[in-house]
């Protein structure tokens, strides 16, 4: 059977259950509704209860424990100090979590958010210089009116309280559709951010350098505009914009070991990517993919084109890759240089890397069957792992358990 035959069956499937996909349908929103028809398998049973999931990776026995459920989609997750989480909540809550405790935190304040389907808050990102400053960055969706743009927004937080919220960054493309946000936020050495922001369902928006839709942006830690930005001086172009050509990108990392910034994209069907991300590249999209875009009456013409980038790493059937980050611990030491994908379809996708190329790939945690939202290393070496059923777990080798 081709790829377009399955295709067709994921559509007459979704269409038996009752759920009429939009016009154009992400692989992020596939795992929504319509059934698994791809892998061929729905996703998997959680573990029973009380029964701890142990695997092995790269030569390490490890095993996951379960820290807390929440019960709301948990978005993104960073640490202030090495002992303590914060995390966001898609319906709006930011919250501190104590990883020796396991005691939850409410924090007042913060963006105002607009929560629609897929939308609401997003990334949290703590200022590598919290301990002085108390910075805190959070990519949201804003209410416009009757349309919503994705913004980047800084607070500070003082105790249990984010004080003196204001926004850096709103997006220029407003709209009513409710999904392709991307996004993400980081900073890097010189305090510089970097940020994504999807193409909102018009794919035309990822190639045109007067819309911030699909691209990564780079904006100072105040809000200002760097003016060595590759379209800063151009006439009617977006300054903020550093690369062009995503379709919804919700990971981004900058990886400390080797300096790059890598990117991470739902493609339309079976056209899941990772990127390095260089200054003002064209990473293709809508133009080229290794995805259909079967939802939408804009098919990308192919995989490549003269001048358009390839990605580092793509995925057909598509993982539904939410966060991303690079291991640089040395807990597990099997995972140094490791790439780290989470993903909604219940997994962890692990990638070593050779060069330009993926050496290897490994899905971990099936068993788990959490959707997943977003992948960090901690401070302690641990990896951690957010759900959509709001659910925080942590990754670390079975010996150093008492
Ligand atoms: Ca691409």
């Amino acid at each position: 059977m081709n790829f377009r035959a399955v295709s067709l069956l994921i559509f007459l499937a979704a269409l038996i259950a009752g759920c009429e996909p939009p016009a154009e349908q992400s692989s992020e929103e596939q795992t929504a509704g319509a059934p698994d028809v791809v892998s061929g398998a729905s996703q998997p049973a959680g573990p029973a209860e009380g029964e701890a999931i142990v695997f092995d990776s790269a030569g390490t026995s490890l095993t996951l424990e379960e820290l807390v459920t929440t019960g709301n989609v948990i978005w993104a997750m960073d640490f202030i100090a090495p002992d303590t989480m914060i995390f966001t909540e898609r319906q709006g809550a930011v919250k501190l979590l104590n990883t020796t405790t396991n005691e939850i935190t409410s924090v007042d304040g913060g963006p105002d958010v607009h929560v629609s389907d897929s939308g609401g808050l997003f990334d949290v990102m703590v200022d590598p210089d919290f301990a002085n400053n108390g910075f805190i960055f959070f990519t949201y969706i804003k209410g416009l009116g009757e349309q919503s743009a994705v913004a980047v927004a800084r607070s500070r937080l003082e105790g249990k309280k984010l004080v003196d919220t204001q926004d850096l960054f709103v997006a220029n493309n407003p709209s009513d559709d409710h999904a392709h946000w991307g996004s993400r936020v980081i900073m890097d050495n010189e305090r510089y951010l970097f940020f994504t922001s999807g193409d909102r369902h018009v794919p035309d928006n990822a190639q045109s350098t007067s819309s911030h839709g699909g691209k990564v942006l780079r904006i100072r830690a105040d809000g200002g505009v760097p003016d060595d930005n590759p379209f800063a001086g151009e006439a009617g172009a977006a300054p903020e914009i550093w690369s062009i050509g995503h379709r919804n990108p919700q990971g981004l990392f900058l990886d400390p070991g080797s300096g790059v910034l890598f990117e991470q994209e739902h493609g339309p069907t079976g056209g899941d990517e990772i990127n390095r991300i260089e200054k003002a590249v064209n990473y293709g999209w809508p133009i080229i993919s290794y995805g259909d875009n079967i939802w939408g009456d804009r098919q990308p013409e192919g995989t490549e084109r003269e001048g358009l980038e390839q990605p580092l790493a793509y995925f057909k059937p598509g993982i539904a890759p939410t966060g991303i980050c690079i291991y640089r611990g040395d807990r597990i030491p099997g995972w140094q240089g490791s790439v780290f994908s989470s993903t909604l379809r219940g997994y962890v996708v692990r990638l070593e890397l050779a060069g330009d190329a993926v050496a290897s790939e490994e899905r971990l945690l099936t068993e788990w069957g959490e959707r997943l939202r977003d992948v960090v290393e901690g401070p302690d070496g641990s990896l951690y792992l957010a759900s959509e059923a709001g659910k925080i777990g942590r990754i670390v080798p079975v010996e150093s358990k008492l």
